[in-house]
């Protein structure tokens, strides 16, 4: 994946566009997505979604539930083959 296909996967969840994706716009995406989940199904998703993004990476603060731009990249870079 490129920075550019990654920065827009990104924007797709940073509904306010000021560079993070916080729990609730993360919630919005998934329901968005996936109309049929329930509360329940949408709160694994967003524990999943914390866990692989949520690390401090780039110097962004781990487990405050905040994926910044640095964090989000910074788990594909971490990835990347
Ligand atoms: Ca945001």
């Amino acid at each position: 994946m490129s920075d550019a296909d990654i920065r827009k996967l990104f924007d797709q969840f940073d509904a306010n566009k000021n560079g993070e994706i916080t729990v609730d716009e993360f919630k919005a995406a998934i329901k968005k997505e996936h109309p049929g989940l329930n509360d329940a199904q949408v709160n694994e998703q967003v524990k999943a979604f914390l866990e692989k993004f949520d690390t401090g990476s780039g110097g962004a603060k781990k487990g405050d539930n905040i994926v910044s731009w640095a964090e989000f990249k910074g788990y594909f870079d971490a990835h990347k083959k």
